[in-house]
């Protein structure tokens, strides 16, 4: 059986006041291509499928136009949760009904994991759905009070535990910010710290340990596509890069082969885009007057770091050359030290704390003429 695993689609995402939706409208025709390339079976999109609750109709139409060509194209089944950016009720609908057609969403949490098998030459392979919880909801669920989530993910796991036979294969495909904390644990143990004082179990942390029994886990949340300690226990990332965070990070799906019970190969996939997003580096004048140098694309989304200290124009300059531009930031911002800042200023008084706000945002000095107005609104403010 072959699996691809994605998640993160963030339909209808904008950046910076672009819409991504021909991005996104590219980027999926590319998979399902893939799909048919690869020959899979089986679907993974482990959520936040819509960048909003209540997505926009571009983000709407053009999830069902890959919805309804995959199922009607192919003889891939779709295997979806939803994610934190997910409605729940809202993607559910018409679930049941989808179901016969190959289509198997899942929004709302429950206790006892909705559970589908399919068979190869090889046997069963069981897949359960863990879309995203909160603490309020697993509490709720349970009717049980939990500390944290991975408190409440250890519930999950032992009150499914009876329904997972372990001698057939079996697939998760869950939500959230999933750790193993047991690595943390043994990197900590050198350190002779003990357990109460390790830098662990935070509230939205889930420790994945008590889930590693599966076969492969897939998870969705974290874009950075990655293993979480062990190769079977995967985010497979975000199809685009979402953020000038993420313009260094190679964007992926996975694509996993499962063959008997306890071998499986797994392997990413990267994707063509119809733009990049690069965070670029250098003087205005030069960037304007050679932007090649700098990208090769002028339609990729660009962020500009710029050397320079004080540039006025610079976002009307760059979008001359650059069609998308999504911001800019200047060497002296870059180089404040946020900490000496804030605790100098926390010495001074209000007028010399205004003064250094004044110089932060526009690089010049407060003349005499201003300080003065300054001052006396301060003793009035201060009657
Ligand atoms: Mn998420």
């Amino acid at each position: 059986m072959k699996i691809l695993h994605t998640a993160d689609w963030h339909l209808g995402k904008t950046l910076a006041g672009y819409s991504l939706i021909n991005d996104q409208a590219f980027i999926l025709h590319n998979l399902k291509k893939l799909l048919k390339e690869e020959n899979i079976d089986i679907l993974i999109i482990a959520g936040d499928i819509y960048d909003k609750s209540v997505p926009s109709i571009e983000a709407i139409r053009l999830l069902d136009n890959f919805l309804y060509e995959v199922t009607t194209e192919t003889n891939v089944k779709v295997l979806a949760i939803a994610g934190n950016h997910d409605s729940a009720a809202r993607l559910a609908f018409g679930n049941r009904l989808y179901q016969s057609q190959g289509l198997h969403i899942i929004g709302e949490f429950e206790s006892t994991l909705p559970k589908l098998t399919f068979a190869d030459d090889f046997g069963s392979v069981n897949f359960f759905f863990l879309p995203y919880f909160s603490l309020e909801k697993a509490m709720h669920v349970f009717d049980l009070k939990f500390k944290n989530l991975s408190e409440a993910f250890t519930a999950i796991i032992n009150h499914n535990k009876p329904n997972i036979k372990t001698n057939e294969r079996n697939i998760l495909i869950a939500h959230g910010f999933f750790s193993y904390f047991q690595q943390v644990k043994n990197a900590f143990s050198e350190l002779d710290v003990i357990d109460s004082e390790l830098p662990i179990g935070g509230m939205d942390i889930i420790d994945i340990g008590p889930a590693e029994f599966f076969d492969y886990i897939a998870l969705g949340h974290l874009h950075c596509a990655q293993k979480v300690a062990k190769d079977h226990i995967r985010y497979a990332g975000s199809l685009l890069k979402y953020s000038i965070a993420e313009a260094a990070q190679n964007k992926s799906v996975t694509i996993i082969e499962l063959k008997e019970k306890g071998n499986l190969k797994v392997k990413t996939q990267q994707l063509a885009t119809l733009h990049d997003l690069c965070v670029i580096s250098g003087f205005i004048d030069d960037i304007t007057q050679n932007p090649q140098k700098y990208v090769h694309n002028p339609a990729d989304y660009i962020f500009a770091k710029l050397k320079d200290n004080n540039v006025v124009d610079g976002m009307f300059r760059l979008r001359q050359v650059f069609d998308n531009v999504l911001g800019l930031s200047v060497a002296a911002n870059e180089d404040i030290n946020f900490d000496a800042v804030i605790n100098k200023e926390l010495k001074q008084d209000i007028s010399g704390m205004f003064k250094m706000f004044f110089k932060e945002l526009t690089n010049n000095k407060l003349d005499d003429e201003y300080l003065t107005i300054v001052n006396d609104v301060i003793k009035d403010l201060n009657k």
